[in-house]
């Protein structure tokens, strides 16, 4: 609705529209079980539905159809969703490019593009053509694969519902979730059960299922409504930690694991370890590891990136817990472009047990985001500083920061001035804006900025968004190597787009003895939540607690400031 308004050229109403979505996308209990328990009236307290927007999913609740959208689709007969899924491709280029090549869909794109139809259009040019071949380019590449954060809810949901069959004894999730890979080509899950055929016959009949693939004795293979592929597979109970260990891979760490088991006359397969005939582990991963002489393996380290040398040497990180973090310094609020105001969202941080929480809205040069100006920066501080005192008040150690998210330009100075700067308690300063720079350029520009006294974080540092935007070209290792010498902390932003660093950066700038954070870059109170996929990366990157620096009480997290 969102898209076709916006094409439209409605004013205000696509912003509402995809605040609702985003709220809707957050929410932790389906939207049709809140209808059914409270009506229309239940509708309306979902954070950004009002009275239009509750009758719409009303309307599709009951029908499986919104009328208005069915016209906008009849009108404007486009693949709009995967049209603006290429970079640089917004609603509005889609419309014209429909109206005036009749392009309906990727495929249409890719010929006209190519074509060099595309350059010669008012309002587009070389340079946006090439974009679109780019942005067509990296969409191939990153087919039929999703970001975790699409597929972990729905996962779990799932091994919810499994979990109450009175036949299923053991359930685990598997495969690249179970490792929390950034992205997933399919979900595995892994059952214990005396029964194997009555949980496949619950699973492919499950709600949401759009399509079996095959269902076996032991194995079935379905097609999910959200558009990807689970398996599961239902083992004996001694069998179930080989079964974990194989089904959780990946490949290439299962065929290390195998091939020393066979050096030590062992054979390990997803049935258990066997020392001829005779079974001898295999019943928890534990034993299977124990058996060839490894201590336990956390499945975010199974990439065979090193951890089984490491292992083998007892030289393994102790990774990063998930409840080790206590506080959470990149949120959004109504003063920018977040949902939640500040007095909400410290709530929420409060209920998630975190000790402080950091306001951090945008800045000016962002307009789309109505970022803050100095004089709308300082009276936030004043606000915050007001609160800070209640809390002191009564007696409560929880503790409001102030920073914000301020922009590197493109010449690498900030937009907003030092001495108002200097006045939070910390800033994140990040890339927003003309992404496209030559290497060099873009690593000066990040640099002049991690040399300000007053950055103190360099946020979701390499700007890629997953299938979407890739990273801006930089130096990492001069990245590394100023902020080493800056104190620079580097995050860790775990909103699922992002993911950014990921894992193989967080490794490397944990061996440059870099420290970081991680911060979720909430827009709304419920990606509080989204905590969980950064730390998820953390851990891929062999990160340890003393590595992430809002592992620590906000008197010494303070002192990472510079
Ligand atoms: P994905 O689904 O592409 O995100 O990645 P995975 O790792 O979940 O891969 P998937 O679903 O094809 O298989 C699940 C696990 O099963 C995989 O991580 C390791 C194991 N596996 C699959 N195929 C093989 C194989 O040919 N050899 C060995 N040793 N293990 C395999
Ligand atoms: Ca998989
Ligand atoms: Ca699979
Ligand atoms: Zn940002």
């Amino acid at each position: 609705m969102a898209r076709f308004l916006e094409a439209d050229g409605v004013a205000f109403k696509p912003y509402a529209y995809q605040r609702a979505a985003l709220s809707l996308e957050g929410l932790s209990e389906d939207v049709g079980d809140i209808y059914k328990k409270g009506g229309v009236k239940a509708l309306l307290e979902i954070p950004g539905v009002g009275k239009a927007i509750a009758d719409h999913i009303e309307e599709y609740l009951k029908t499986g159809k919104i009328k208005h959208y069915e016209d906008f689709k009849k009108k404007l007969p486009l693949k709009l969703d995967e049209l603006v899924r290429v970079e640089g491709m917004g609603v509005k280029k889609a419309k014209i490019l429909y109206q005036k090549l009749g392009v309906k869909n990727l495929k249409d794109l890719e010929k006209v593009a190519n074509a060099h139809k595309v350059a010669p259009l008012f309002g587009f040019g070389e340079k946006t053509e090439k974009n679109i071949l780019q942005g067509l380019e990296f969409l191939k590449r990153d087919k039929g694969r999703f970001p975790i954060g699409q597929i972990l809810p729905t996962a779990r949901n799932v091994l919810e519902k499994l979990k109450s069959l009175e036949e299923v004894d053991q359930i685990s999730l598997a495969g690249s979730v179970r490792r929390r890979k950034e992205t997933i080509g399919d979900v595995d899950i892994l059952v214990v059960s005396k029964n194997p055929a009555k949980v496949m016959d619950f699973f492919v009949k499950l709600d949401g299922v759009e399509k079996v693939w095959g269902k076996g004795g032991t194995k079935a293979s379905v097609r999910i409504r959200e558009g990807f592929d689970m398996d599961l597979r239902v083992v004996k109970k001694e069998s179930y930690g080989s079964a974990l260990q194989y089904f959780t891979g990946n490949k290439d760490h299962n065929i290390i694991t195998r091939k020393i088991a066979i050096s030590k006359g062992l054979k390990l397969s997803e049935y258990g370890i066997f020392k001829g005939k005779k079974q001898i582990a295999g019943e928890t991963e534990e034993g299977v590891y124990k058996a060839i002489g490894l201590p336990y393996i956390e499945p975010e380290l199974r990439e065979n990136e090193g951890e089984i040398e490491a292992g083998l040497k007892n030289e393994l990180p102790k990774i990063i817990g998930y409840k080790d973090i206590k506080g959470d310094l990149h949120c959004h609020t109504t003063a920018s472009d977040g949902e939640n105001s500040i007095e909400e969202m410290v709530k929420a941080a409060i209920n998630m047990g975190y000790e402080y929480v950091g306001i951090s809205d945008h800045t000016k040069s962002l307009g789309i985001t109505h970022g803050l100006n100095e004089k709308q920066l300082l009276a936030q501080n004043k606000k915050i500083e007001q609160l800070n005192s209640k809390f002191k008040i009564r007696n409560s150690k929880f503790r409001i920061l102030h920073g914000c998210e301020v922009n590197i330009m493109a010449d690498g100075s900030l937009d907003i001035k030092d001495e108002v700067l200097e006045k939070l308690d910390y800033a994140i300063a990040s890339v927003h804006s003309n992404m496209k720079m030559e290497k060099k350029e873009m690593t000066q520009r990040i640099v002049k900025a991690m040399q300000n006294k007053n950055v103190d974080i360099f946020g979701h540092p390499t700007g890629r968004l997953i299938g979407k935007r890739d990273e801006y070209q930089m130096d990492f290792d001069k990245i590394l190597e100023v902020a080493k010498k800056t104190g620079t902390i580097l995050e860790i932003d775990s909103a699922p787009e992002r993911l950014d660093l990921n894992g193989f950066y967080i490794r490397r700038a944990k061996e440059a003895g870099i420290k970081m954070i991680i911060n979720t870059d909430a827009h709304q109170k419920e990606q509080l939540n989204f905590m969980e996929y950064g730390i998820a990366q953390a851990r891929r990157g062999w990160s340890e607690k003393e590595d992430i620096i809002n592992t620590n009480s906000v008197e010494k997290l303070l002192k990472y400031f510079k």
